[in-house]
């Protein structure tokens, strides 16, 4: 009977586990991160909040922001999202023409998406940095969103296996030992992990709230520093914890 009950709890956790083990991310991903003379000066942008490894999609809600902040201005795009489906959830993508040279930088704040695995809403930050035309001034300004991650190397041109350094800010200050979840897109699904465990890579921030990792192969990473906000919403009558993310996606190449 004990030994029912034992593994009754254990089916419970493994159930709940399924479900939150892995982490969502909001995805920012867009179809050309260093765009050349003699390129394609359309970039296409696909908005998601997927589990990027496993590639389960979940709904992403029209997002509250999609915004572009180049040459000192910060430009409103979110008339230009149309819906679409990524990994078989609502997603929105926008095709934007890049006409100048400079550090494109695009971001989304989602509207609060309730997690009942959780128990608590969930808000990713999100933004990824396209760079155009041989400019490359400003890549590591900060846009000033609620919570960030500020590169503190190049976020477009890195070769695999380079490190990625930020900063993790919240309301414009570092965070001392922010925990910061990685994960690879793997869009083809061809990548396997050897265990559950690595799916999601979780690093911490040291005290100045500065983080390190080494991509070990190309494609598309995500980083995802999280955070409790210092305000509740919310859900069915009850005031619920929200999870603030600031998500960076970074793209590393192989060479050639
Ligand atoms: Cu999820």
């Amino acid at each position: 009977m004990k030994k029912l009950a034992r593994f009754v709890g254990f089916a419970a956790w493994s159930l709940l586990m399924a479900s939150s083990a892995d982490a969502h991310y909001g995805m920012l991903i867009p179809s050309d991160s260093m765009i050349m003379q003699a390129d394609d000066r359309t970039v296409n942008l696909k908005l998601s909040f997927s589990h990027p490894f496993e590639r389960i999609g979940m709904e992403l809600e029209k997002p509250k922001v999609f915004s572009v902040r180049a040459n000192g201005k910060r430009v409103d795009l979110a008339n230009m999202l149309r819906k679409i489906q990524v990994m078989a959830h609502t997603a929105w993508e926008a095709d934007y023409k890049v006409s100048r040279p400079g550090v494109y930088m695009f971001h989304m704040e989602p509207m609060p998406y309730w997690e009942p695995a959780e128990d608590c809403f969930i808000v990713h930050y999100t933004k990824t940095v396209v760079t155009a035309f041989g400019d490359d001034e400003g890549w590591d300004a900060e846009i000033g969103l609620k919570t960030e991650i500020l590169p503190l190397s190049k976020p477009f041109g890195l070769y695999a296996g380079n490190v990625f350094q930020g900063i993790v800010k919240l309301d414009g200050k570092p965070v001392p030992y922010a925990e910061v979840e990685v994960e690879y897109y793997n869009k083809d699904g061809k990548s396997k992990s050897p265990t559950d465990y690595m799916i999601t890579q979780t690093i911490k921030a040291d005290q100045n709230g500065v983080f390190t990792y080494a991509a070990p192969c190309s494609g598309w990473w995500g980083f995802a520093a999280l955070n409790t906000a210092d305000y509740k919403l919310k859900h069915e009558g009850q005031e619920k914890d929200v999870e603030l993310g600031a998500v960076i996606w970074i793209r590393f190449h192989d060479w050639k």
